[in-house]
């Protein structure tokens, strides 16, 4: 019989739908045994069956390589193994192309993003030396110029995978650049920006990052930061755009093991004794209502003191332009939110105020009458034809009122930082700009709710750009301009957006849930009926057999079964208006300042927050050629459906006029633990992400676009020796051509395109040599050679 192996072939085992790399560990008498590097052992016979299961391994696959767009081997089992050999030795960075794969290591790897990395980085062009995040800021930050365009990097990954620390090492980079490009005399005067832009991250994470079930620095809102160059390439400002919270809910509610936004805590643990208890007279964590029902008031692997070290303490917020007065308001104001949440009720004819120490710890914070307070707690007063009429309300309903009142005091807070923080990094915007876009990845609980939904749909959207400008747009070109191309089948998520998204006979879940919400009569199980009814037929909807208040989607990274229960009254932008008023008015006491714990403080703050709500929130939000809907002063506080597929759109349509790069942060494991690569977990993040899909477009594609003109010009070329691609084979004159025959040029718009790693090369050798003397371009049928 044959010897189809030998012992330490290198090979792929084929079982059931998965590649896996191993070895030969024996093979005598007609039997193999492999062994797989995941520690599984496999014995067979050595028979014509066993050679279809068993394939040799690649060489690329079995020395591993740093960009996969190189790989031999063409299924999911060779991509995570690559992964994983780099993983194991601490490489966490993989290109396709120049798309950067990123597996999270837990772990903070030394030396990796120090000042001399990115000096390295910034001299060497991408793929020359090792892959590195650092790389693909220098790019695109080289692209400003070389391009002539904008530019944005476009973070993806699921809760965890580490967009939010990927968006801040390349803030880090551009800083470096930016200041790195000035002239030594100028370094002073313009370094604050940069120093600035790094100091925000802080803050905002502060404010607007929990711990979660995934993540214990889970982003709560989405980010778009945007940078902007001068010619000389310096920051002259920045902008951070569309700051959504998926959901101010946290402040006054958490599920089990998770904790309310990181701030809270942080004051408790950092503030001193004085401002502690006497100025804001707080505790410790368990006293409060708003961050005990977790059961979970600390984690290990957070520092809060040290976040108020980094926050609120007046060096750091210094540097933002946050005066001490404003960080006391801020304080003032959380506290009061703390406070507000232990504000019990008992019924006596409707509801009545039971503590009394918190509702006056709260109005006197928030700078509120105490009289008032209560009443609007408990009351809810109309007008009905000119007269005010007052409703008693029930318990439950008084609750509501006070954890409405403490979300809209937490999102407004959110919303005057962001401007602050924008306020002080604005500057001019007269050449070009880098954009970062770091959203809270994709979500599925035991339990999801209206601010799940809401992140995953944020998801598909990003997904839905990934596809259209990696696939569809790229294979739609080549067939427009006749490339010889076999299309790659990919992943579409369209069905999925349109279940969610579509404005047509059948509307979808979002335009279902905002019609419900207009109904005043509507319930969550009417909304359900609904929802059900409509779509049950639709495979990317799921109706689940039993639960009463469940609905799924199949989501591209997977089904999630949402409940229901309170997602109407969540989707309601509607703030009551006699809150608002009492909200607004809180300038009356205010104006005359007390004193606490020694400290004068203006208490204006409150009013200035609901006051100067719309003109500020404009600033902020990206201009959208779209009908951009206005939002109303009480749909400020709360993130309705509408708002955010208003936002996604505009920033779908700011991204368009972009050039894109894009990173996916790959997750190794969910114990957040380093040294832990779980197959499992990696092959379905690597399967919905559409990586195998992406390796091939790469591999065989043409992403890289020039004008022939650009194209020559840049590389200096003195002559182009056109070749006619006949019937898909390459006549080729001379060794030359291997290298440079991954060119297409096509004469119509004079466009050339080219394989990224040629772009690469020749982007070197232009350095190399101040002039390309021939360069062959392989040109397809049907189009004139020319010289
Ligand atoms: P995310 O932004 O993708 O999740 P993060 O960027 O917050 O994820 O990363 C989660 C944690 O992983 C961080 O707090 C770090 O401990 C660790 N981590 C991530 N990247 C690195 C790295 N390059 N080096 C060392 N440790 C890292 V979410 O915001 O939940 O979607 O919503
Ligand atoms: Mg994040």
């Amino acid at each position: 019989m044959d010897n189809f192996f030998t012992e330490g072939d290198r090979v792929w085992l084929r079982e059931e739908d998965q590649f896996l790399p191993g070895s030969v560990s024996s093979c005598s008498g007609g039997v193999v045994v492999f062994a797989t590097d995941y520690g599984q052992v496999y014995t067979y016979k050595q028979n014509a069956l066993t050679r279809q299961k068993v394939q040799p391994m690649h060489h690329s696959s079995v020395r591993g390589v740093e960009d996969m767009a190189t790989l031999e081997d063409l299924h999911d089992g060779a991509i995570m193994h690559n992964l994983y050999q780099r993983y194991q030795q601490r490489q966490i960075y993989t290109y396709i192309g120049s798309i950067l794969a990123a597996v999270n290591p837990y772990q903070p790897l030394p030396g990796l993003y120090d000042r001399p990395t990115i000096e390295l980085y910034s001299r060497h062009h991408l793929g020359e030396i090792s892959p590195h995040i650092f790389a693909v800021a220098n790019d695109c930050y080289r692209s400003l110029w070389r391009r002539q365009q904008n530019q944005c990097v476009l973070i993806s990954g699921e809760s965890g995978a580490g967009k939010t620390e990927s968006t801040k090492l390349i803030l880090r980079f551009l800083s470096a650049m930016s200041q790195h490009s000035l002239e030594v005399s100028c370094r002073d005067k313009t370094s604050h920006v940069e120093e600035a832009l790094l100091e925000s991250s802080p803050i905002m994470e502060a404010f607007g990052n929990a711990k979660t079930v995934y993540n214990n620095n889970s982003s709560r809102f989405g980010k778009f930061v945007q940078l902007h160059f001068n010619q000389k390439g310096n920051i002259q400002g920045g902008r951070i755009v569309d700051c959504i919270l998926s959901n101010s809910n946290r402040v006054v509610r958490q599920n089990p093991g998770e904790r309310n936004y990181h701030i809270f805590y942080a004051i408790l643990a950092g503030a001193n004794n004085q401002q502690r208890a006497e100025a804001f007279g707080l505790t410790r964590p368990e006293s409060y209502h708003y961050l005990r029902q977790s059961s979970c008031t600390e984690d290990k692997t957070i520092n809060d003191s040290s976040t108020f070290q980094d926050v609120l303490v007046p060096s750091a917020m210094q540097t933002m332009q946050f005066t001490e007065e404003n960080i006391r308001e801020v304080l003032r104001l959380l506290a009061g939110i703390l406070h507000a949440g232990n504000i019990e009720f008992m019924t006596a004819g409707g509801a009545q105020v039971a503590s009394k120490s918190a509702l006056s710890w709260t109005s006197e914070l928030l700078g509120l009458n105490s009289e008032q307070l209560a009443e609007v707690l408990t009351h809810r007063s109309m007008i009905l034809r000119g007269e005010e009429i007052s409703t008693p309300l029930t318990v439950e309903q008084a609750v509501d009122s006070r954890d409405s009142m403490a979300m809209a005091l937490y999102s407004q807070c959110f919303n005057w930082i962001i401007h602050k923080l924008n306020h002080r990094i604005r500057g001019k915007e007269d050449f070009k700009s880098i954009s970062i876009l770091d959203i809270f990845g994709f979500e599925n609980f035991e339990v999801n709710r209206f601010e799940q939904f809401n992140i995953n749909y944020a998801n598909e959207k990003l997904q839905e750009y990934f596809n259209k400008h990696i696939f569809s747009l790229e294979q739609l070109e080549y067939n427009k301009e006749g490339l010889v191309w076999v299309d790659i089948n990919w992943m579409d998520n369209a069905e999925c957006l349109d279940l969610i998204e579509k404005v047509s006979n059948k509307l979808g879940l979002l335009a279902l849930m905002n019609e419900e919400s207009h109904f005043p009569k509507a319930t969550d199980d009417t909304l359900l009926e609904k929802l059900h009814s409509q779509h049950s037929k639709n495979p990317f909807y799921v109706k689940p057999r039993v639960a009463v208040h469940l609905f799924g989607v199949r989501h591209y990274a997977g089904e999630v079964v949402y409940d229901v229960r309170g997602m109407l009254e969540k989707n309601r932008d509607t703030f009551r208006d006699d809150i608002l008023n009492m909200l607004r008015e809180s300038r009356s006491v205010g104006w005359m300042c007390f004193q606490t714990g020694g400290i004068f403080m203006r208490l204006d703050f409150v009013y200035d927050l609901f006051e100067h709500v719309l003109s500020r929130n404009k600033q902020d939000t990206l201009k959208s050629s779209t009908k951009h809907r206005r939002p109303t002063v009480s749909s400020q506080f709360k993130i309705s459906t509408t708002y955010l597929q208003d936002s996604l759109h505009s920033l779908m349509a700011t991204l368009s006029t972009s050039n894109p790069y894009f990173i996916r942060c790959i997750k190794p494991n969910t114990h957040k633990m380093p040294d832990q690569f779980d197959q499992t977990v990696v092959l379905n993040q690597l399967r919905y992400s559409g990586m195998l899909e992406t390796v091939k477009i790469r591999r065989s594609g043409f992403p890289v676009r020039r004008s022939f003109q650009d194209f020559c010009s840049r590389l200096n070329l003195a002559s182009c020796v056109l070749q006619i691609q006949l019937h898909g084979a390459i006549q080729s004159p001379c060794r030359r051509l291997r290298v440079f025959m991954s060119i297409h040029v096509v004469q119509d718009g004079l466009q050339v395109f080219l394989r990224e790693s040629l772009e690469q090369r020749l982007e070197k050798q232009r350095k190399q040599y101040r002039r390309l003397l021939q360069c062959i371009v392989v040109i397809q049928k049907n189009y004139r050679a020319f010289y």
